[in-house]
Parts: structure tokens; C-alpha cells; sequence
């Protein structure tokens, strides 16, 4: 019956239900949301954890006496629900410092006040205990070529997060981080636009086991990518730390509509895939309630993100247990494809000498063969469309 529990594993940014719905042409629709009012709906909500930006929590510019009350107010409302913080994360794009970015911007003081920013922060989040750390560089890229220096700012990305790699092993925190690529919006561009870039990146860090990535769904589509196909590679990377599940139509401005809105097809082979290979993170919601709803309406948009994740769920299972699909997977050769191309062992010579494979390979009639992929694919849309 589609009803979320903890062990569900979803959690929400304290930004997305507490989004008031400021958006570039308009202001603020909703009042502001306390952080504890928002713990508390998300654990009557079935959610097992929040996450959030350190301004999020502790509104720039607090004092230190302020600071310290505020996450002790937090902290007495997750220990009362249970709710837990399985990510934090640090807010390096709103106050206007950041315009140029934090550990790329050209100001190198700005870079130096980005990872003490960072770094407090992440003490924080590792008393919280949080297990990942998000990294989204949102300011960190430029609206012109000239201005940026993309291979130094890519080098002092580097040497922010090898530092902030030694801080968190030299303090034995329990933490990894988990970049997220966004291909632009707020700047023109932005560096690391996609999970390959990310990953790519990763390689050429101190301690590249400490790092990961954390897609979201709209980025990558916003960019006209694969979802499906960009997770499947950040798992086969053992990179895929977290996840940003909302919803997206195509190439346009950063929707963050809730999970399953927008491309549900999309979604539906999400699903299957989290659910099939082996992530065991948090099924994080990063979305925008619409402007039009008011503080009810913010309910039923988090609610809906966790019911269509159940939902899809269900519909996945049912698609991979059904015979019907099973022998359409057959037919389709989908399995063969984990078949080694060569037979253990097998050199580049013995390959040479099998005339089975070139010589008398009959190519017209392995050309012939159908692939059958439509009717798998139609029997995927039925199980979706709740006709199967
Ligand atoms: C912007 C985002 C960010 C990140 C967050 C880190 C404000 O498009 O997706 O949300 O997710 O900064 O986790
Ligand atoms: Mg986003
Ligand atoms: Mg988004
Ligand atoms: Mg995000």
C-alpha cells in the first residue's frame, strides 16, 4: 500500500520541503520553514533522514552562542523522531562572496574562506554522524571562456578536496564525499557537468577512494543525458556514494520537479536498476515543491516523491519476476552480454586462428537476426502503466 518506513531509506533536504519558493522572477510564496517543524513531518512521513546545507540549518551570520543553541534544538528533535542526518553538505553559491565560486573562484582569500566554511561544517556533520559529505560546485564554473581558467580551476578543485580528504582522515571521521556534477545553472557553465566528468576527476585525486559522486536525476537530463546509463557506469566505478532523485522534462531550466514527475519512463528504469544493483545509500529527494502550493501542498509533493519510488519499486519487481519477460530477456540475448568475449584464457592470436569467428562466420545471417527488443520494451510499458 505504498506507505514509506525508515527502512525505506528516504531522506529529504532540509532546503527542498523548505524551499519558499523565491524564484528568479518572483519572490518568496510560502513562509519559512523551522527546520524541527520539518524533522518532525518527515518522520510522520515515514522518512529515515534529513540533510542539509550549513545555512540551512544555522542562517549565515549567527553568533557562536546562537549557533550552538540552534543545533541543540536540532539535535533534541532527531533524537525525539529517530529522524537521522545521513548527509550534510556546505552552501559555497547563495551569499554573494560566492558569485565566482569558492574553491575556483579567482579570489584566492574567497578560496581559503570556502574550505574553512567547508571544514566547519563537516565537523558538524560528522557529529551528526553523517557517512557522506555532498560537494556541488554552483557557482564554481563562468558565463565566459576568458574569465576562467578551467584547467588551474580544476587543479585548485584538487587541492581543496585533498585537503578536505586529509582533514577528514587525519580527524578519523567516518566520512566520504560524494561530488555532484551539474552541466550549468546558476552559472553559464558549470565545472564537472556531468557524472563522467566527476568520475574522470575522482581518478586524479590523493585519495580517490574517499570520493564518489551524487547524480540527480535533473541534472543529468537537463543535459539530455541517460540517467539509467550514468548510474550504471558510477556503480560499475564502485563511485555511486548518493543519489538526488527528482523529476525533469528534457533540456530546460533545473525543474527539480518531485520524483516520478517528468520522465517516468526514465524513472521506471531508475527504479529497477537502485533496486537491482547493489546501492544501499539513501534514496535522497532533491526537488522544489512548486510555488503554487502552500504548506500543505509541500506535504503531499514530499509524500508523492516517496509513494512513486514505492510505486516504481513494485512495478520493477513485478517486471522482472513476470515469465513472460524472462523469456523476452532470453529472446533478446540481454544476459549473453555478460558472457566474456573471448573463452578464458584466450589470446589475440588464438582469436586469430578461429576461423569460426571471421573466416566462416556467417555475417548475412547474424545480420538477419532480430533483436527483439520491442516486445521486452512493451512488456516493461505495461508493467508500468499498471496493465500487466
Ligand atoms: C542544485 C542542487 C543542490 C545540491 C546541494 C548539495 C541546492 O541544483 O542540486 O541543491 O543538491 O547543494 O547537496
Ligand atoms: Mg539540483
Ligand atoms: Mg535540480
Ligand atoms: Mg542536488
Amino acid at each position: 500500500n505504498y506507505v514509506p518506513t525508515p527502512q525505506d531509506k528516504f531522506s529529504f533536504g532540509l532546503w527542498t520541503v523548505g524551499w519558499s519558493g523565491n524564484d528568479p522572477f518572483g519572490v518568496a510564496t510560502r513562509a519559512p520553514l523551522d527546520p524541527v517543524e520539518a524533522v518532525n513531518r518527515l518522520a510522520e512521513l515515514g522518512a529515515h533522514g534529513v540533510t542539509f546545507h550549513d545555512d540551512d540549518l544555522i542562517p549565515h551570520g549567527s553568533s557562536a552562542s546562537e549557533r550552538d543553541a540552534i543545533i541543540k534544538r536540532f539535535k533534541d528533535a532527531l533524537a525525539t523522531t529517530g529522524v537521522k542526518v545521513p548527509m550534510a553538505t556546505t552552501n559555497l553559491f547563495s551569499h554573494p562572496v560566492f558569485k565566482d565560486g569558492g574553491f575556483t573562484a579567482n579570489d584566492r582569500d574567497i578560496r581559503r574562506y570556502a574550505l574553512r566554511k567547508t571544514m566547519r561544517n563537516i565537523d558538524l556533520a560528522a557529529e551528526l554522524g553523517a557517512e557522506t559529505y555532498v560537494a556541488w560546485g554552483g557557482r564554481e564554473g563562468s558565463e565566459s571562456n576568458g574569465s576562467k581558467d578551467v584547467r588551474g580551476a580544476l587543479d585548485r578543485m584538487k587541492e581543496a578536496f585533498d585537503l578536505l580528504g586529509d582533514y577528514v582522515t587525519e580527524q578519523g571521521y567516518g566520512l566520504r564525499f560524494a561530488i555532484e556534477p551539474k552541466p550549468n545553472e546558476p552559472r553559464g557553465d558549470i565545472l564537472l557537468p556531468t557524472v563522467g566528468h566527476a568520475i574522470a576527476f575522482i581518478d586524479r585525486l590523493e585519495r580517490p577512494d574517499l570520493f564518489g559522486v551524487n547524480p540527480e536525476v535533473g541534472h543529468e537530463q537537463m543535459a539530455g543525458l541517460n540517467f539509467a546509463h550514468g548510474i550504471a557506469q558510477a556503480l560499475w566505478s564502485d563511485k555511486l556514494f548518493h543519489i538526488d532523485l527528482n523529476g525533469q522534462h528534457g533540456t530546460r531550466f533545473d525543474q527539480d520537479l518531485r520524483f516520478g514527475a517528468g520522465d517516468l519512463r526514465a524513472a521506471f528504469w531508475l527504479v529497477d536498476l537502485l533496486e537491482t544493483g547493489g546501492y544501499t545509500g539513501p534514496r535522497h529527494f532533491d526537488f522544489k515543491p512548486p510555488r503554487t502550493e502552500d504548506a500543505e501542498g509541500v506535504w503531499e509533493s514530499a509524500a508523492g516523491c516517496m509513494r512513486n519510488y514505492l510505486i516504481l519499486r513494485e512495478r520493477a519487481s513485478a517486471f522482472r519476476a513476470d515469465p513472460e519477460v524472462q523469456e523476452a530477456l532470453a529472446a533478446a540475448r540481454v544476459d549473453e552480454l555478460n558472457a566474456p568475449t573471448l573463452a578464458a584464457g584466450e589470446t589475440a592470436s588464438a582469436l586469430l586462428s578461429d576461423v569460426s569467428a571471421f573466416e566462416e562466420f556467417d555475417v548475412d545471417a547474424a545480420a538477419a537476426r532480430g533483436m527483439a527488443f520491442e516486445r521486452l520494451d512493451q512488456l516493461a510499458m505495461d508493467h508500468l502503466m499498471g496493465a500487466r
